[in-house]
């Protein structure tokens, strides 16, 4: 059949097309020669680094070019108000009861990492009760990366080595995935190279770094230089020309920035700091102009650049790490970019009120609960507050406690206190003593005493379970007992334990940031409620339900965050106050902590 020229030249361009495609994902891996580093020493960023340029994310043509790079910003970092509390000498049986539970999560950790090593070597993930592994980021060695830095902080020298030698095994030319997580792949990948950079100074960890940050780069080539979150990286690998998506998560959006803005900063190269301010900068311009001003929606629309239209807010899940890095990215440059402080305190002025409350509880517990907010026709004055707690948002007590100390906000450090003894309370409220994915309580009335009211829980579970006006309290005590719900819990939405961090972090910062015992003993709780209910004869792994008495159902599943977060912050939590100091180091949404710039 005759082709014509037209359609020759189409079809022609798309065989380079594939050709190129395929080329590009099948290069083998020693075809990129080795990148000789000239590292700068410990104390100080360099101005350039050496790269390699012929890597294929790197060699890519961009479709959008930027007509201006933002330098890094070069103002002297200014010195900030202690994080930490100052410990006092701690007796011979408190020091050595540390260093057994220290101990404990230690040995819980190498369990893990073993069975990693043994049956899921460069998988993202092993999986915990059947010995088995899979990849659902990327194929990229999740675990492995995500727990570099916890085996340096453990003192593990010898795993971390080997785990090091492991990294050039990693080719992100190549995954499992169509459609990659650019959010997940920056905190897990992009956060785990560099903080076990900044620890180590070893350059390969910066080399790896770069190569995953060009990747991300790539995703940020469209014509507004919004990225595409969740990316079709085959495509983009082969040169299409790409649109960032007008229904994009605030969260994954907005919490790019540490991780690119500190790879500038190690690099030298102001690029990933330029394409992660852009998106600052669109946010703080919208912030006062959205339907909750000073907070932005949980979905933005990135294609049209709208950061502005939306009536769900909440500080907790898919919206979390944008505020989180508000006040982490001051830290993070030591200042030189006011406007993150800005940002954060025009949004903690505004979140209490709406989102925050006290619920009911039989021994009348002062604390607090976040949750979202909806505005109505608009606006924020016929609004409604909902009554879902989640795990998720159990972080905002230890980002409350360090925007506290570094702004000196004393009225926050409060709230954080009781945001985090809400979390504690409810681990403790359930059978496993750990707390459930997500569930509700009954909201106190504004400015009252807020005593215990039996009747008035089981009236809420009645509504909140959507039963009809005459239903009887008799039918509530029914839902109670058939979904197991402890006293002042009307509703548990989702029943799942998933190993996840947030309430052991917020239980370490509180304690690294009061000094208090309790904080640590509340950590300790945790974490040995979880080891009972979560551990296989592998390692520890995610279960259905956790409500319930009996054992829990095991789901095979152990998230790279186990060992990356949430055993790193329960070892932390009972380490000397110096190791990895909230004064010299700030953590990523990963738990990657990063060095502070500091004068
Ligand atoms: C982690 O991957 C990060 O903390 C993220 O911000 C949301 N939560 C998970 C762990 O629960």
């Amino acid at each position: 059949m005759l082709i014509a020229p037209r359609g020759r030249r189409v079809l022609l361009a798309a065989s380079a097309a594939i050709l190129v495609t395929f080329y590009f994902w099948s290069l083998p891996k020693d075809a990129i020669p080795p990148i000789q580093l000239d590292l700068p020493a410990a104390a100080s960023f360099p101005s350039s680094l050496p790269l390699n340029e012929a890597y294929a994310w790197r060699t890519l043509k961009t479709n959008y070019p930027v007509s201006t790079v933002a330098p890094l910003p070069t103002e002297q970092p200014r010195s900030f108000p202690k994080v930490q509390a100052v410990f006092t000498k701690e007796s011979r049986s408190s020091r050595q009861q540390r260093l057994e539970r220290q101990k404990a999560v230690k040995e819980t950790f190498l369990r893990s990492w073993k069975a990693y090593k043994e049956h899921a070597w460069l998988q993202d993930e092993l999986k915990p009760v059947t010995g088995s592994s899979h990849n659902p980021f990327g194929g990229w060695a999740a675990s492995l990366v995500d727990a570099l830095d916890t085996l340096w902080i453990m003192d593990l020298k010898e795993e971390f080595a080997e785990a090091v030698g492991a990294i050039d095994q990693i080719d992100f030319r190549e995954t499992t995935l169509d459609e990659v997580n650019v959010f997940e792949t920056t905190i897990r990948y992009l956060g785990g190279f560099l903080s076990a950079f900044d620890l180590s100074q070893d350059p390969r960890l910066l080399q790896k770094a770069v190569e995953v940050g060009d990747m991300i780069y790539k995703s940020f080539d469209t014509p507004n230089h919004m990225p595409v979150m969740r990316w079709d990286v085959k495509a983009a690998a082969s040169g299409e020309r790409q649109v960032a998506k007008s229904g994009t998560l605030s969260a994954e959006i907005g919490s790019l920035c540490m991780e690119l803005t500190h790879l500038s900063q190690i690099s030298g190269d102001p690029k990933w700091f330029d394409a992660a301010h852009r998106i600052t900068e669109a946010l703080a311009k919208q912030q006062d102009s959205t339907e909750l001003p000073g907070m932005w929606p949980l979905v933005v629309d990135a294609e049209k650049q709208t950061f502005n239209a939306g009536s769900t807010f909440t500080l907790g899940a898919m919206a979390d790490s944008l505020y989180e890095y508000l006040p982490k990215m001051v830290a993070l440059t030591g200042g030189q970019l006011p406007i993150y402080q800005k940002m954060y305190e025009k949004a903690m002025d505004v979140a209490p009120k709406h989102l925050f409350y006290k619920p009911m509880t039989p021994t009348n517990e002062d604390i607090l609960v976040s949750t979202a907010f909806q505005t109505k026709g608009g606006s924020a004055v016929h609004g409604e507050r909902d009554t879902q707690g989640q795990h998720l948002v159990c972080f905002l007590g230890g980002m409350l406690a360090l925007g506290s100390k570094l702004f000196e906000r004393r009225q926050d450090m409060q709230l954080a206190e009781k945001l985090t003894n809400g979390c504690i309370y409810a681990y403790r409220a359930f059978p496993h003593r750990i707390m459930p994915e997500t569930w509700h309580m009954v909201p106190c009335e504004p400015d009252s005493e807020c005593p215990w009211d039996e009747n008035r829980w089981k009236k809420e579970v009645l509504r909140i379970n959507s039963m009809s006006s005459d239903a009887t309290l008799q039918e509530a005590d029914a839902i109670i007992h058939d979904d197991a719900l402890p006293q002042g819990f009307t509703k548990i939405s989702d029943r799942r334990y998933i190993l996840r961090p947030e309430a052991i972090e917020s239980a370490f910062v509180l304690y690294r940031v009061t000094g208090r015992q309790s904080f640590a003993d509340a950590a300790w709780d945790m974490f040995t409620a979880i080891e009972a209910s979560t551990r296989t004869s592998l390692a520890n792994t995610a279960v259905s339900d956790i409500t319930r008495p009996g054992e829990p159902r095991q789901q095979d599943s152990m998230e790279s965050f186990w060992m990356g977060e949430t055993l790193k912050y329960a070892y932390l939590a009972f380490s000397e106050p110096g190791l990895i100091s909230l004064d010299d180091y700030v953590f990523n949404t990963e738990a990657h902590p990063f060095r502070r710039l500091k004068p």
